[in-house]
This record gives structure tokens, sequence and C-alpha cells, in this order.
């Protein structure tokens, strides 16, 4: 796959988070996939890799909880804003930007730098959202105050203002240009805001029911409405539990292997990826770093690894 300027460069960048979920352990999702060997896979595939290495976050060990509601908020402002500048200086240097989780709560930062760059040329971006869950509650509807659970409702211009509003403008994207993939466990008032947003919600049942091929292309035709491209967001519990078991909340009844490849694979097809994010990889919870070895596999599909 070349990217759209023509370049084959690559920065991946990590965010060792932990700060948006309860479980912990997804700080060292990073680590986990480069162990799997990311970096050199990548670099076999034709593209000039560069680790730009982490963001720095610090540990709720040396943190209070200030708001139940939005818990480590001004921590988790400081590391998204700091992603959101270093994605905005990797995109302006003409690389692709491969954010490592971390927490979910590192789209706010991912999706902001992206959306920025853009922005400054008169585009607007796409996403492309697979996820078991919304990511679309806001303070007022949290059950967990986890803010890894509203980085989609944020990005869309919904929530704790402080997350909304960074980099001085809001929504960083649009609903009709964006689409949530894999959906089976939506909270009761974040239905609400989902169906308030607008936001285009395939759940898995409508997976099973068109199949993943019909679901991808209609998926890429909303991301790419009026659009430079779009960002794509792997949270891995996308996939079944059987599959992915190191994640921080599992949902049965998920994604399969060869749904994810032809999803990635049509990803690098559509040669309109902006900006790639693996998130919740939580090697704590894994079983001999499976999950990151299969969000390896994974990145390597959309980035342009083919069978033949
Ligand atoms: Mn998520």
């Amino acid at each position: 796959m070349e990217h759209r300027d023509g370049t084959r460069t690559v920065h991946i960048i990590g965010i060792p988070m932990d700060l948006g979920a309860d479980r912990r352990g997804v700080d060292m999702g990073p680590s986990a996939m480069r162990t799997a060997g990311l970096n050199i896979r990548l670099a076999e595939l034709g593209y000039e890799v560069l680790d730009v290495g982490d963001v720095v976050v610090p540990n709720p060990e040396v943190l209070r909880i200030t708001d139940k509601n939005k818990k480590y908020l001004p921590e988790i402002l400081a590391a998204t804003n700091e992603l959101a500048d270093r994605v905005e200086a990797i995109l302006a240097g003409g690389a692709i930007p491969l954010a490592l989780g971390g927490d979910q709560a590192i789209s706010i930062g991912d999706i902001a730098g992206v959306a920025s760059h853009h922005r400054r040329r008169g585009e607007r971006v796409g996403v492309i959202w697979f996820d078991a869950h919304g990511d679309m509650n806001t303070p007022e509807t949290t059950p967990s105050g986890n803010i890894h659970g509203m980085p989609y409702a944020v990005s869309l211009g919904l929530g704790a203002p402080e997350l909304v509003q960074s980099r001085g403008f809001a929504p960083k994207v649009e609903p009709d240009a964006c689409v949530l993939i894999g959906a089976r466990s939506i909270d009761p008032l974040e239905r609400e805001n989902i169906r308030q947003s607008g936001l285009r919600v395939f759940t898995i049942r409508e997976i099973d029911e068109r199949g993943m091929r019909d679901v991808m292309a209609e998926a890429l035709e909303i991301a790419g409405r009026n659009t430079a491209g779009f960002i794509a967001s792997l949270d891995m519990d996308f996939f079944d539990p059987a599959l992915a078991p190191g994640v921080g909340t599992p949902v049965p009844g998920g994604a399969t292997y060869r749904e994810g490849h032809l999803a990635m694979e049509m990803i690098a097809d559509s040669g309109r990826l902006l900006a790639f994010e693996v998130v919740e990889v939580n090697p704590v919870l894994d079983t001999r770093n499976s999950t990151a070895e299969l969000a390896v596999e994974l990145i390597l599909s959309a980035f342009g690894k083919r069978i033949m």
C-alpha cells in the first residue's frame, strides 16, 4: 500500500497509558507489540520504519482521582495533548502515524492530531472504529467514570469540555464520516448518546447477517465521504475473547480471525488510510503474548501484507 502522498514511511509511537481503565496492564501494550516483532515485520513489508518511542504517562500509583465521573482527566488530557502534537508532526513530515496503546483514551489525542493536521489544509477526516463497546459515554452517562469509555463521544464533540475543546476546535470528526464496527455491549444511557449523534453502528449481528465484506464496503464508503481519508482504530476487544484473551474488557461473541484480516485487507486496498491505532492490548491478561501477536498480524494486513 502506498500512502496517498506516495510515501512509504511509518512512525511508530507508544502510549503506555492505563489511566482510562480500571483493569491494570494495558500500559504494557506497546512493549508487547514491539516484542511481537512489529517494527522489523513492517520494515519487511517495504516500509521505512521509525520508532519515535513513547509518550510519557504517569502511573496511577502517584496520582489521585479528583473526579469520579472522569477519572484522571488532567493527566489524560496532558498525555493526549502530547500525542496529538506528535501525531501532527509525524503527518507534517509525510509519514503515517501508527499509535500503540494503552487504553482507548489515547484515541482522543490520536484523532485530534490527525484532524488538526488536515484541518489546516481545509480537509476533514473519517473514522473506522472496531470495538465491542460504543466508547460513546460522557461524564453524565458513564457507569464507571473511566475515560476509555468516552473517546468516540469526545471526538464527535460530546463530553468533558476540556477534552472536547482540545486544540481549540470541536468536533474533531463528524458523524456522517464515522462508523463503529463490531458493537455488542452498549451501556443503556450510552445508547441515547449514539442515537443522538447519528453515528453509524454496525453491530456484530449486522456482520453475522451481511458478512464482513459488505459491512466494510459500506464503512469505507462512509469514512471516505468528502474526507482526506480515515483513521482506523482497532480495539482488540473487537475480537472474540477465545482469539484475543489479552484485553481488559472482553465480551463474548466477537469477530473471528478472518473477519479481522479481511477488514484490514480492505483498509489496505482502499488506499485511504491516514493513521492507524491499536488499543487495549493487556499483557497481564494475555496468553503467551498471543493478543499482541494477533495485533501485529492485523497491522501488517492493514499496511498491505497480502497472501499472494
Ligand atoms: Mn474501545
